[in-house]
């Protein structure tokens, strides 16, 4: 699969003065496109991204960490529910919906930060 025909989705995750959030709170995906959810950690400590139900309905490709040179430090194949962004880091999840679903929650699984705010909306169609 080239890189052109790879959507780029960011999802920023931080805190602010009304708690913890994921920006933007709303995913929409499409079966059979080929995503690369960029995640963004813009905090001072660690978060998550769990997929919860929506891990079984996508087909994850591989998952990226890379070093501040741009260096690849690590990539990640198989079934995963769960990805740790540590403070100011980035992390890629390449995907590939392959089942909808309506309105699933994405959410950081740290105790609290869910609680705090730090989850969103998704949707495959
Ligand atoms: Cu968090």
């Amino acid at each position: 699969m080239s890189r052109a025909n790879v959507t780029e989705v960011r999802l920023e995750m931080g805190s602010n003065d009304n708690g913890m959030y994921f920006k933007p709170n709303k995913f929409n995906f499409e079966t059979g496109k080929a995503y690369k959810l960029v995640m963004v950690n813009v905090d001072e400590i660690k978060h998550e991204v769990a997929l919860n139900e929506m891990t079984e309905r996508i087909f994850t490709r591989k998952i990226e960490a890379k070093d501040k040179d741009g260096n690849l430090v690590t990539e990640v194949k198989g079934l995963i529910n769960e990805v740790e962004i540590g403070p100011g880091k980035t992390v890629e999840w390449f995907f590939v919906p392959v089942q909808t679903i309506e309105n699933t929650e994405i959410s950081c699984e740290i105790p609290g930060h869910r609680e705090a705010g730090m989850f969103g909306v998704a949707s495959i169609n």
